[in-house]
């Protein structure tokens, strides 16, 4: 009888460590023609921070854009992500460090977003050096001074 009761107990406290709820967070970015700031062609929000383990799900809210990596713009050892045009995609995102997405239709319209993973990211020096549309750099910088970075 007591092994019985400590046996339902142990599955019990199985059945609860599995019905918390998982650490990690998901955050949205929305995909759209035009911000809540007026802006055309942009992510929003354009920058976010976030946890290792966490997934940034690009919402595909108006139709055309994409979001993809940008070569050399994200942690070392990362591969290249590239979602399809007018889809949603989530990244998991497992190494600390900044990652630069593009629109591929709208990257010279300035339409990039940054991710921060942890809160010292050695690549930002990297990101901030690299060469890309005028626009999108701009929009960069104005996100990186932002995030406080
Ligand atoms: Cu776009």
């Amino acid at each position: 009888m007591i092994r019985t009761i400590l046996k339902t107990a142990t599955l019990a406290a199985g059945a609860v460590l599995l019905a918390l709820p998982a650490l990690s967070a998901e955050i949205e970015i929305k995909m759209l023609n035009k911000g809540s700031d007026g802006q055309v062609m942009v992510f929003e929000p354009a920058a976010v921070k976030a946890a290792p383990g966490d997934t940034i799900k690009f919402v595909s809210v108006d139709k055309g854009h994409d979001a993809a990596s940008m070569p050399g713009l994200v942690p070392e050892g990362v591969e290249a992500i590239k979602g399809k045009i007018s889809q949603d995609l989530s990244v998991t995102v497992d190494k600390e460090g900044a990652y630069v997405f593009k629109c591929t239709p709208h990257l010279g319209m300035g339409m990039v977003a940054l991710i921060v993973v942890g809160d010292a990211p050695s690549n930002l020096d990297a990101i901030k050096a690299a060469k890309m549309p005028k626009k999108a750099k701009e929009r960069l910088e104005a996100e990186i001074t932002k995030l406080g970075l």
